[in-house]
């Protein structure tokens, strides 16, 4: 079995390549290390779902997921796009303090995500200005495009 301690370079190293986390210092990142969880998904199962409370923020550590939210055009919930390796989600509600807004489909095979809850994203976000107004404007500019596309 893999030690602790090699588990915990890889996923450090993995968040180092992370864009969105690139600028946090070592040991900030080595905190997100130690708290975080690693969620497994197969093929059409819901990580997220529009309407529900969320506290956790994720992270795709491996596999892929797509986007999907319900408009005023009836029918299926609408694909709006897919995220992979490196990609994030779940920040909208942490940080509108609202529901979830979309539905968060996984699309491949033991996906893996590394998740975050509310508490640590808080701490990881909350103590870098830069981050926080990154994710901010971003958020905002997904409302927009909810407007746009009528999403309910
Ligand atoms: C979109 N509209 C909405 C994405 C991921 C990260 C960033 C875009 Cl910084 P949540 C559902 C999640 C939501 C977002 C994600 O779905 N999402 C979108 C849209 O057009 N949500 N409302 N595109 S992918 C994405 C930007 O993370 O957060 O907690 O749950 O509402």
């Amino acid at each position: 079995m893999r030690s602790t301690q090699a588990r915990h370079q890889e996923y450090f190293n993995f968040l180092r390549s992370v864009s969105l986390l690139k600028e946090l210092p070592e040991e900030k990142l080595a905190k997100i290390v130690d708290c975080l969880e690693v969620d497994y998904f197969n093929r059409g199962e819901f990580i997220i779902r529009e309407g529900e409370e969320g506290n956790t923020f994720f992270i795709i550590a491996k596999g892929e997921v797509t986007v999907t939210q319900t408009t005023e055009a009836h029918g299926p919930p609408q694909e709006i796009k897919t995220l992979g390796v490196g990609d994030y989600f779940g920040e909208k509600a942490l940080i509108s303090e609202d529901v979830r807004s979309a539905n968060i489909v996984c699309n491949a095979n033991d996906t893996q995500c590394l998740v975050v809850d509310r508490e640590n994203f808080n701490q990881m976000v909350g103590t870098y200005d830069e981050l926080q107004a990154y994710l901010k404007e971003y958020v905002e500019e997904l409302s927009r495009s909810d407007e746009k596309r009528n999403a309910l």
